[in-house]
Protein backbone atom coordinates (compact mmCIF):
# COMPACT_ATOMS: atom_id res chain seq x y z
CA UNK A 1 0.00 0.00 0.00
CA UNK A 2 2.36 2.35 0.88
CA UNK A 3 4.71 1.69 -2.37
CA UNK A 4 2.41 2.06 -4.29
CA UNK A 5 1.38 5.34 -2.66
CA UNK A 6 4.88 6.27 -3.04
CA UNK A 7 5.24 5.39 -6.40
CA UNK A 8 1.84 6.89 -7.44
CA UNK A 9 2.78 9.78 -6.09
CA UNK A 10 6.18 9.80 -7.69
CA UNK A 11 4.53 8.82 -11.00
CA UNK A 12 1.63 11.40 -10.99
CA UNK A 13 1.60 14.12 -13.65
CA UNK A 14 1.70 17.60 -12.18
CA UNK A 15 0.98 19.92 -15.28
CA UNK A 16 -2.87 20.10 -16.94
CA UNK A 17 -3.76 17.42 -19.36
CA UNK A 18 -6.12 18.46 -21.96
CA UNK A 19 -5.87 17.58 -25.23
CA UNK A 20 -5.57 19.19 -27.86
CA UNK A 21 -2.66 21.62 -26.32
CA UNK A 22 -0.53 24.22 -28.06
CA UNK A 23 2.26 25.32 -25.88
CA UNK A 24 4.91 27.71 -26.60
CA UNK A 25 7.88 29.98 -25.43
CA UNK A 26 6.87 33.34 -24.61
CA UNK A 27 4.35 35.71 -23.95
CA UNK A 28 3.44 35.33 -27.63
CA UNK A 29 0.08 35.03 -27.72
CA UNK A 30 -1.04 35.48 -31.26
CA UNK A 31 0.69 32.97 -32.47
CA UNK A 32 -0.69 30.41 -29.73
CA UNK A 33 -3.78 31.43 -30.93
CA UNK A 34 -3.12 31.41 -34.64
CA UNK A 35 -1.95 27.55 -33.67
CA UNK A 36 -5.07 27.00 -32.03
CA UNK A 37 -7.76 28.18 -34.22
CA UNK A 38 -5.50 26.15 -37.55
CA UNK A 39 -5.97 23.16 -34.64
CA UNK A 40 -9.87 23.93 -34.44
CA UNK A 41 -10.35 24.21 -38.38
CA UNK A 42 -9.02 20.83 -38.98
CA UNK A 43 -4.99 21.38 -39.29
CA UNK A 44 -2.46 19.26 -38.62
CA UNK A 45 -0.17 19.54 -35.42
CA UNK A 46 2.23 20.51 -38.14
CA UNK A 47 0.20 22.88 -39.60
CA UNK A 48 -0.34 24.33 -35.95
CA UNK A 49 3.55 24.74 -35.58
CA UNK A 50 3.80 26.38 -39.06
CA UNK A 51 1.05 28.95 -38.70
CA UNK A 52 1.47 29.53 -35.31
CA UNK A 53 5.21 30.51 -35.78
CA UNK A 54 4.96 32.54 -39.27
CA UNK A 55 2.42 34.38 -37.04
CA UNK A 56 5.13 35.33 -34.96
CA UNK A 57 7.58 35.80 -38.53
CA UNK A 58 5.07 38.30 -39.70
CA UNK A 59 4.45 39.79 -36.39
CA UNK A 60 8.18 40.71 -35.72
CA UNK A 61 7.44 39.14 -32.36
CA UNK A 62 9.87 40.91 -29.60
CA UNK A 63 11.90 41.81 -32.62
CA UNK A 64 13.50 38.26 -31.90
CA UNK A 65 11.63 36.26 -34.86
CA UNK A 66 11.38 37.14 -38.16
CA UNK A 67 12.75 40.32 -40.32
CA UNK A 68 14.33 43.27 -38.90
CA UNK A 69 15.84 42.07 -35.86
CA UNK A 70 19.38 41.11 -34.66
CA UNK A 71 21.22 42.05 -37.53
CA UNK A 72 24.71 40.37 -37.64
CA UNK A 73 28.42 42.21 -37.75
CA UNK A 74 27.41 43.29 -41.18
CA UNK A 75 23.50 44.30 -40.54
CA UNK A 76 22.07 41.82 -42.26
CA UNK A 77 19.35 40.03 -41.14
CA UNK A 78 18.91 36.13 -41.16
CA UNK A 79 16.81 33.65 -39.97
CA UNK A 80 16.65 30.23 -38.41
CA UNK A 81 13.53 27.79 -38.36
CA UNK A 82 12.89 24.44 -37.79
CA UNK A 83 9.90 22.05 -37.95
CA UNK A 84 9.74 18.60 -36.34
CA UNK A 85 6.60 15.57 -37.12
CA UNK A 86 6.85 13.46 -34.23
CA UNK A 87 5.11 11.00 -36.21
CA UNK A 88 7.67 10.06 -38.68
CA UNK A 89 10.79 11.52 -37.02
CA UNK A 90 10.80 13.96 -40.28
CA UNK A 91 12.56 17.39 -39.61
CA UNK A 92 12.65 20.03 -42.07
CA UNK A 93 15.37 22.93 -41.04
CA UNK A 94 16.55 26.44 -42.42
CA UNK A 95 19.59 28.22 -41.10
CA UNK A 96 21.26 31.19 -41.99
CA UNK A 97 18.30 32.06 -44.15
CA UNK A 98 18.12 35.60 -46.20
CA UNK A 99 15.70 37.50 -47.49
CA UNK A 100 13.27 35.18 -47.11
CA UNK A 101 10.66 35.91 -44.09
CA UNK A 102 8.82 33.10 -43.96
CA UNK A 103 11.44 30.67 -42.43
CA UNK A 104 9.56 28.19 -40.91
CA UNK A 105 7.21 27.99 -44.16
CA UNK A 106 10.87 27.28 -45.51
CA UNK A 107 11.77 24.94 -43.05
CA UNK A 108 8.42 22.51 -43.77
CA UNK A 109 9.30 22.95 -47.57
CA UNK A 110 12.33 21.14 -46.77
CA UNK A 111 10.32 18.60 -44.89
CA UNK A 112 7.81 18.04 -47.89
CA UNK A 113 9.82 18.60 -50.95
CA UNK A 114 13.56 17.36 -50.39
CA UNK A 115 15.17 14.00 -48.44
CA UNK A 116 17.34 16.70 -46.57
CA UNK A 117 16.97 17.83 -43.14
CA UNK A 118 18.69 21.00 -42.92
CA UNK A 119 19.66 23.60 -45.84
CA UNK A 120 21.98 27.06 -45.12
CA UNK A 121 22.43 30.16 -46.22
CA UNK A 122 22.63 31.53 -49.57
CA UNK A 123 21.66 28.19 -51.14
CA UNK A 124 18.73 27.92 -48.79
CA UNK A 125 17.31 30.98 -50.19
CA UNK A 126 17.89 29.75 -53.53
CA UNK A 127 16.08 26.64 -52.99
CA UNK A 128 13.32 28.86 -51.11
CA UNK A 129 13.05 31.20 -54.16
CA UNK A 130 12.15 27.95 -56.85
CA UNK A 131 9.46 27.01 -53.92
CA UNK A 132 7.61 30.21 -54.55
CA UNK A 133 8.74 31.88 -51.45
CA UNK A 134 9.07 35.84 -52.11
CA UNK A 135 12.87 37.26 -51.77
CA UNK A 136 12.70 40.86 -50.01
CA UNK A 137 15.08 43.07 -47.90
CA UNK A 138 14.92 41.72 -44.32
CA UNK A 139 16.53 44.97 -43.20
CA UNK A 140 14.16 47.52 -41.46
CA UNK A 141 14.87 51.10 -40.21
CA UNK A 142 14.84 49.32 -36.37
CA UNK A 143 17.69 46.96 -37.31
CA UNK A 144 19.42 49.61 -39.75
CA UNK A 145 19.78 51.93 -36.34
CA UNK A 146 20.10 48.69 -34.27
CA UNK A 147 23.24 48.27 -36.28
CA UNK A 148 24.54 52.24 -36.70
CA UNK A 149 24.42 52.25 -33.20
CA UNK A 150 26.61 49.31 -32.60
CA UNK A 151 28.83 50.53 -35.39
CA UNK A 152 29.28 53.89 -33.08
CA UNK A 153 29.82 52.27 -29.75
CA UNK A 154 32.83 50.35 -31.48
CA UNK A 155 30.92 47.34 -32.18
CA UNK A 156 29.98 46.41 -28.40
CA UNK A 157 28.96 43.30 -27.87
CA UNK A 158 30.45 40.84 -29.77
CA UNK A 159 31.03 37.47 -29.86
CA UNK A 160 34.64 37.59 -30.65
CA UNK A 161 37.70 36.21 -28.72
CA UNK A 162 41.62 36.00 -29.38
CA UNK A 163 41.41 38.10 -31.92
CA UNK A 164 43.14 41.36 -32.23
CA UNK A 165 42.72 44.56 -32.48
CA UNK A 166 41.29 44.07 -28.83
CA UNK A 167 37.00 42.75 -29.67
CA UNK A 168 36.13 44.25 -26.31
CA UNK A 169 37.36 47.81 -27.60
CA UNK A 170 37.35 47.98 -31.26
CA UNK A 171 35.50 46.85 -34.34
CA UNK A 172 36.92 44.36 -37.07
CA UNK A 173 38.25 42.91 -39.20
CA UNK A 174 40.11 40.76 -36.54
CA UNK A 175 43.09 38.18 -37.01
CA UNK A 176 43.88 35.47 -34.59
CA UNK A 177 45.41 36.08 -31.76
CA UNK A 178 48.56 34.02 -31.58
CA UNK A 179 48.07 33.36 -27.31
CA UNK A 180 44.80 32.26 -26.45
CA UNK A 181 43.07 33.05 -22.67
CA UNK A 182 42.02 29.71 -21.53
CA UNK A 183 38.06 29.99 -19.90
CA UNK A 184 34.53 29.18 -21.21
CA UNK A 185 32.17 31.34 -19.78
CA UNK A 186 29.23 31.72 -21.47
CA UNK A 187 28.92 35.41 -23.07
CA UNK A 188 26.32 37.75 -21.30
CA UNK A 189 23.38 37.59 -23.15
CA UNK A 190 21.36 40.76 -24.10
CA UNK A 191 18.07 38.59 -22.29
CA UNK A 192 15.93 41.32 -23.91
CA UNK A 193 16.98 40.39 -26.88
CA UNK A 194 16.56 36.66 -27.36
CA UNK A 195 13.17 35.75 -27.24
CA UNK A 196 13.13 33.32 -30.14
CA UNK A 197 9.79 30.91 -30.15
CA UNK A 198 9.59 27.01 -29.50
CA UNK A 199 6.05 25.51 -30.03
CA UNK A 200 4.77 22.24 -29.57
CA UNK A 201 1.36 21.02 -30.81
CA UNK A 202 -0.30 17.85 -29.43
CA UNK A 203 -3.73 16.65 -31.31
CA UNK A 204 -6.43 14.68 -29.72
CA UNK A 205 -5.20 11.35 -31.04
CA UNK A 206 -1.80 12.17 -29.57
CA UNK A 207 0.29 13.31 -32.97
CA UNK A 208 3.15 15.53 -31.97
CA UNK A 209 4.84 18.32 -33.67
CA UNK A 210 7.35 20.83 -32.83
CA UNK A 211 9.01 24.03 -34.27
CA UNK A 212 10.81 26.94 -33.71
CA UNK A 213 11.78 30.43 -35.79
CA UNK A 214 14.29 32.97 -34.81
CA UNK A 215 16.57 35.78 -36.57
CA UNK A 216 19.30 34.78 -33.51
CA UNK A 217 22.03 36.74 -31.91
CA UNK A 218 21.96 40.20 -32.20
CA UNK A 219 25.41 41.25 -33.80
CA UNK A 220 26.53 37.82 -34.52
CA UNK A 221 29.39 36.55 -36.44
CA UNK A 222 28.15 36.29 -40.29
CA UNK A 223 27.20 32.54 -40.62
CA UNK A 224 26.25 32.13 -36.88
CA UNK A 225 23.74 29.31 -36.30
CA UNK A 226 22.19 28.74 -33.35
CA UNK A 227 20.42 26.02 -31.68
CA UNK A 228 16.67 26.57 -33.10
CA UNK A 229 17.03 24.85 -35.91
CA UNK A 230 19.08 21.91 -34.76
CA UNK A 231 16.94 18.77 -34.09
CA UNK A 232 17.61 18.18 -30.33
CA UNK A 233 18.82 21.62 -29.49
CA UNK A 234 16.08 24.00 -30.59
CA UNK A 235 13.38 21.46 -30.20
CA UNK A 236 12.41 17.89 -30.48
CA UNK A 237 9.17 15.82 -31.27
CA UNK A 238 8.34 12.11 -30.57
CA UNK A 239 5.02 11.27 -30.43
CA UNK A 240 5.38 7.96 -28.37
CA UNK A 241 6.72 10.29 -25.60
CA UNK A 242 6.52 14.03 -25.94
CA UNK A 243 8.15 17.46 -27.04
CA UNK A 244 10.37 20.42 -25.69
CA UNK A 245 11.88 23.61 -27.53
CA UNK A 246 14.16 25.84 -26.65
CA UNK A 247 14.86 29.62 -26.00
CA UNK A 248 18.21 31.40 -24.70
CA UNK A 249 21.29 31.25 -25.89
CA UNK A 250 22.06 28.65 -28.38
CA UNK A 251 25.29 29.04 -28.87
CA UNK A 252 25.78 27.33 -25.35
CA UNK A 253 22.34 25.01 -25.10
CA UNK A 254 22.95 23.89 -28.26
CA UNK A 255 26.14 21.69 -26.97
CA UNK A 256 23.59 19.88 -24.74
CA UNK A 257 20.48 19.05 -26.90
CA UNK A 258 18.33 20.12 -24.24
CA UNK A 259 14.98 19.06 -25.84
CA UNK A 260 16.71 15.59 -26.45
CA UNK A 261 17.48 14.70 -23.41
CA UNK A 262 14.12 16.04 -22.20
CA UNK A 263 12.22 13.92 -24.50
CA UNK A 264 13.77 10.96 -23.39
CA UNK A 265 13.15 11.29 -19.81
CA UNK A 266 9.70 11.87 -20.44
CA UNK A 267 9.54 8.99 -22.64
CA UNK A 268 11.50 7.10 -19.09
CA UNK A 269 8.05 8.77 -17.67
CA UNK A 270 9.50 11.34 -15.84
CA UNK A 271 7.05 14.70 -15.35
CA UNK A 272 7.27 16.78 -18.22
CA UNK A 273 8.52 19.54 -15.40
CA UNK A 274 10.58 17.66 -13.58
CA UNK A 275 12.31 16.72 -17.44
CA UNK A 276 12.80 20.47 -18.80
CA UNK A 277 14.64 20.99 -15.17
CA UNK A 278 17.04 18.16 -15.37
CA UNK A 279 17.97 19.31 -19.25
CA UNK A 280 18.25 22.99 -18.26
CA UNK A 281 20.67 21.68 -14.67
CA UNK A 282 22.81 19.53 -17.00
CA UNK A 283 23.71 22.95 -18.85
CA UNK A 284 24.47 25.03 -15.62
CA UNK A 285 26.57 22.65 -14.20
CA UNK A 286 29.03 23.35 -16.79
CA UNK A 287 27.76 27.30 -17.34
CA UNK A 288 26.33 28.57 -14.84
CA UNK A 289 25.39 31.65 -16.10
CA UNK A 290 23.98 30.78 -18.90
CA UNK A 291 20.42 32.38 -20.53
CA UNK A 292 18.66 30.20 -21.50
CA UNK A 293 14.97 28.15 -20.49
CA UNK A 294 12.76 24.80 -21.98
CA UNK A 295 9.18 24.18 -22.07
CA UNK A 296 7.99 20.45 -21.92
CA UNK A 297 5.34 18.58 -22.75
CA UNK A 298 4.18 14.49 -22.82
CA UNK A 299 2.22 12.72 -25.42
CA UNK A 300 -0.83 12.66 -22.61
CA UNK A 301 -1.07 16.87 -22.86
CA UNK A 302 1.05 17.42 -19.47
CA UNK A 303 3.71 20.40 -19.91
CA UNK A 304 6.01 22.22 -18.25
CA UNK A 305 8.93 24.97 -18.33
CA UNK A 306 11.78 25.47 -16.93
CA UNK A 307 14.38 27.96 -16.70
CA UNK A 308 18.24 28.84 -15.12
CA UNK A 309 17.95 31.99 -13.06
CA UNK A 310 20.49 34.83 -13.93
CA UNK A 311 20.59 38.32 -13.16
CA UNK A 312 17.48 40.10 -14.62
CA UNK A 313 15.93 36.66 -15.62
CA UNK A 314 14.04 35.08 -12.54
CA UNK A 315 10.89 34.14 -14.41
CA UNK A 316 10.14 32.71 -17.49
CA UNK A 317 7.05 33.29 -19.30
CA UNK A 318 5.17 30.57 -21.55
CA UNK A 319 1.60 30.37 -23.33
CA UNK A 320 -0.85 27.29 -23.47
CA UNK A 321 -3.97 26.79 -25.14
CA UNK A 322 -5.63 23.14 -24.51
CA UNK A 323 -9.33 22.72 -24.36
CA UNK A 324 -9.86 23.63 -20.78
CA UNK A 325 -8.93 26.98 -21.24
CA UNK A 326 -9.78 27.59 -25.43
CA UNK A 327 -7.85 30.67 -25.44
CA UNK A 328 -4.15 31.54 -25.13
CA UNK A 329 -3.42 31.29 -20.99
CA UNK A 330 0.11 33.41 -19.78
CA UNK A 331 1.79 30.71 -17.48
CA UNK A 332 4.97 30.89 -15.57
CA UNK A 333 7.61 29.42 -13.98
CA UNK A 334 10.40 30.47 -11.21
CA UNK A 335 13.71 29.93 -12.73
CA UNK A 336 16.17 28.01 -10.32
C1 LIG B 1 19.65 31.45 -30.71
N1 LIG B 1 18.20 30.33 -29.16
O1 LIG B 1 19.78 31.69 -31.89
C2 LIG B 1 18.25 31.38 -30.14
C3 LIG B 1 17.86 32.68 -29.59
C4 LIG B 1 16.78 32.60 -28.59
O2 LIG B 1 15.37 33.32 -27.07
O3 LIG B 1 16.29 31.64 -28.21
N2 LIG B 1 16.29 33.54 -28.03
O4 LIG B 1 20.58 31.31 -29.94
Amino acid sequence: MFTCLLTCILFLPFGHASLPLVINTWPFGDATAAAWSSLQAGGSVLDAVEKGCARCEADQCDGSVGYGGSPDETGETTLDAMIMNGDTMEVGAVADLRRIKNAIGVARAVMEHTYHTLLVGESASVFAENMGFIAEDLTTNKSRSIYSQWLKGNCQPNYRKNVFPDPSKYCGPYKPRATRKPGRRARRTNIHSHDTIGMIAIDEDGHVAAGTSTNGARHKVPGRVGDSPIAGAGAYADSSAGAAAATGNGDIMMRFLPSYLAVELMRARADPSAACKTAISRIKRHYPEFFGALICANATGHYGAACNKVPGFSQFHYMVSDSKSNIPLLKSVDCF
